[in-house]
């Protein structure tokens, strides 16, 4: 199973205020360069404007919008004659990194023939790097992300890729006893439905993450499971364009997930994930295969008493902790009446906003989520992606 770069914030990483039309996971965090730098000179120099980043930026934004907005322009333009980002590593070091992995690909068993192929043309690219330390640019709490993600018009746009695809994907809804709406879910927020699938050289990205040494072994060992997919003739490598953290196609698979769980579904003995038969077939079969049950909920909305244990409160999606049965939970609820029908379903409170929205209320928004859920984590580790997934699934459900 691959492990996705999820789209979390965390409270490790430095919090920033800019954001940017969503439309999909595949999309690098930040709009542009000029804003990159922006944030590296400002954390950099302790910048005053980092302080009301952390504490009150948001309230001062509602209040001052237009003037904020303004004064960051002018900033913008000013850095951008000033400030010239510093190489993160020099061309040597990373063409002497190539020639050791190409070493290590032939002990693993990829033919000559690939890697003088596949690797002649990559590059060490500055911007993955950038784009992985400052992944959580959203600081949205989980209301605006979840909407933001299921609007109107995500909804139809799903349901107008449905009225075409119908046959196609009734009949992988029926094979792999995947719900439909599950899928279109998938493939609406990882790719806003194959419309933004990533741009970026894969093997250039995966490289360059595995050069870099904070995650080298997976990002090694995601590399060389592509070169054998691309040995094997599994993975045609003249479309390995994608997301800047190396996920590829409709439904964002690293390559060990598309080792694992892709499949060949239209038998032309190529796998295709930017094609819908192949990419709605694997992304079926990926989350069937890790134990998706069918018509069971993903999580349930919930008040939280105030005098809930702060162990029962997860945020984060590392590992849930302290899942007890709903009629053990229900202690901790307001109205617990309303959950009966859950009673025996095991569950995890978690409070996403908690410990990462500065003024966030510590016990609002809150859910219950039970297994379903967690597996959406184990294909993208991020509470809000998953609570965005299951909602928009149940907008489907709606509609179709
Ligand atoms: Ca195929």
């Amino acid at each position: 199973m691959a492990e996705r770069v999820g789209f979390e914030p965390t409270n490790e990483l430095p919090r920033c205020w800019f954001s940017r039309p969503v439309l999909s996971t595949a999309q690098p965090p930040l709009l542009n360069e000029k804003r990159i730098k922006l944030i590296l000179l400002l954390r950099k120099n302790n910048n005053i404007l980092i302080y009301f980043s952390n504490t009150s930026l948001n309230k001062l934004f509602m209040i001052t919008n237009k003037m904020a907005k303004f004064l960051i322009k002018l900033i913008l333009i000013f850095y951008s004659f000033s400030f010239f980002a510093q190489a993160n590593a020099s061309d040597d070091k990373f063409e002497i990194w190539l020639k050791n992995f190409k070493n290590i690909a032939r002990d693993k068993g990829v033919s000559e023939n690939t890697i003088n192929d596949t690797l002649q043309n990559v590059k060490f690219l500055p911007k993955v790097i950038e784009y992985d330390r400052y992944q959580p640019e959203f600081y949205e709490d989980t209301h605006t992300y979840i909407s933001k993600r299921t609007n109107k018009k995500k909804v139809k746009k799903g349901l107008s890729l449905y009225s075409k695809e119908k046959n196609l994907i009734n009949k992988i809804e029926n094979k792999f006893l995947v719900e439909k709406e599950l899928l279109l879910a998938l493939m609406g927020i990882e790719t806003n439905f194959g419309n933004y699938l990533g741009k970026m050289d894969i093997l250039s990205s995966l490289a360059t993450l595995s050069f870099d040494k904070r995650r080298s072994a997976f990002f090694t060992n995601e590399l060389i499971t592509l070169l054998k997919l691309i040995d094997n003739r599994v993975i045609d490598k003249n479309i390995l364009f994608g997301s800047w953290a190396g996920a590829f196609g409709n439904f964002q698979f690293m390559p060990s997930t598309i080792k694992n769980y892709a499949i060949d579904f239209n038998n032309n003995s190529n796998i295709e994930l930017k094609k819908i038969d192949d990419s709605f077939a694997s992304a079926a079969n990926y989350i069937k295969k890790i134990g998706w049950k069918t018509n069971s909920p993903c999580f349930v909305k919930v008040e939280l008493k105030e005098s809930v244990p702060k162990i029962y409160l997860n945020t984060s999606a590392r590992k849930l902790k302290n899942k007890k049965k709903v009629k053990y939970l229900k202690k901790f609820l307001k109205n617990p009446d309303n959950y009966s029908s859950y009673d025996n379903m095991i569950g995890a409170i978690i409070t996403p906003d908690k410990d990462i929205i500065p003024g966030s209320s510590n016990l609002k928004p809150a859910y219950i989520v039970f297994s379903n859920y967690e597996l959406i984590l184990k294909w993208n580790r991020s509470l809000r992606f998953a609570l965005a997934v299951c909602t928009l699934k149940d907008k489907f459900k709606n509609e179709i």
